[in-house]
């Protein structure tokens, strides 16, 4: 690190923090899908507690060098969720609060998935799912070739792991012993319109991780501290690719849109949008 970069810090404890900016970005990124009449409500609201601790309890990154050679990676994988990912770099310092306004409209650089040509803070573009575990795992290896010192951490969708390039990553993360490397899997058991298991089981999602040569981890994924624990642990001794499986619910925070595969991309009445609000809080 130089003194020309001057990394995010985060406080000793983040926990305050990381609970009033996922509360946050819950209101702001559900507002931006009522008013584009557009997005991915039920997949933003699983994942905004992993972003939430990343971006404000565990990763390295200067704001306003988003190209900064030391910065952590984080890859949006499940890139149909950037009512997450963009209050998380909004909140985060990469942009102005204000351009939120302008998501999914004509010319915005707020497009329905990240586009790391518009928007500083995406690491690569995602939408397309089943790519991001294969760029984070060729990233961890230039990290790891060289010697660098950030990590790379990845987001993927459960119902995402059925792309089989996945696993072609997993199995090269494995054998090379990728311990910089961080996939976090958003366990909310839906994918577009129905369970995974119903569709193309995963379970014992665990067990295969580990076949594949990974250190595996289950979380609760809307628990700040539990998320904070295994996310933001060093290294240390661990010499395989760290596989975190955050359980969580789709739709998490708001009581008609829990577990309802229907909220997937469902867009909120102004009735509905009210009572979103009145529960988030
Ligand atoms: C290759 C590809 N196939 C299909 C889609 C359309 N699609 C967008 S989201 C989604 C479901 C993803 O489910 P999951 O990964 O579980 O995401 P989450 O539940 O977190 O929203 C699908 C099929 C896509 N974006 N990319
Ligand atoms: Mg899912």
């Amino acid at each position: 690190m130089t003194s020309q970069h001057s990394t995010v810090t985060h406080p000793n404890d983040p926990l305050p923090m990381i609970r009033e900016k996922a509360l946050w970005m819950r209101r702001r990124a559900f507002r931006m899908v009522y008013e584009a009449r557009l997005g991915h409500p039920g997949g933003d609201f699983s994942a905004i507690d992993t972003l939430a601790t990343l971006y404000f309890g565990v990763l390295r990154y200067d704001p306003a060098q988003p190209a900064w050679e030391g910065r952590d990676r984080f890859i949006m994988s499940k890139g149909h969720a950037t009512g997450a990912l963009y209050t998380a770099l909004a909140a985060a310092g990469y942009f102005p609060e204000d351009w939120l306004n302008s998501y999914m409209q004509p010319e915005s650089m707020l497009n329905g998935h990240p586009n790391r040509n518009y928007l500083p803070g995406v690491e690569t573009n995602t939408g397309p799912l089943g790519h991001g575990v294969p760029v984070a795992t060729g990233i961890a290896i230039a990290g790891q070739v060289t010697g660098a010192g950030y990590r790379t951490y990845v987001l993927t969708g459960d119902g995402e792991l059925q792309e089989g390039s996945n696993w072609e990553s997993a199995m090269t993360a494995g054998h090379r012993k990728l311990r910089n490397l961080t996939l976090i899997v958003d366990r909310n058991r839906l994918q577009q319109g129905a369970e995974t298991e119903a569709t193309n089981g995963l379970d014992p999602l665990d067990d295969k991780f580990r076949a594949f040569g990974w250190h595996v981890e289950m979380v609760d994924g809307h628990d700040h501290a539990a998320l904070l624990d295994v996310l933001g642990a060093p290294v240390g001794a661990r010499e395989k690719p760290l596989c975190v499986i955050a359980n969580t619910v789709k739709g998490k925070g708001v009581s008609f849109m829990e577990n309802q595969a229907s909220w997937h991309h469902g867009i909120p009445n102004t009735e509905q949008f009210n009572i979103a609000m009145e529960e988030l809080v």
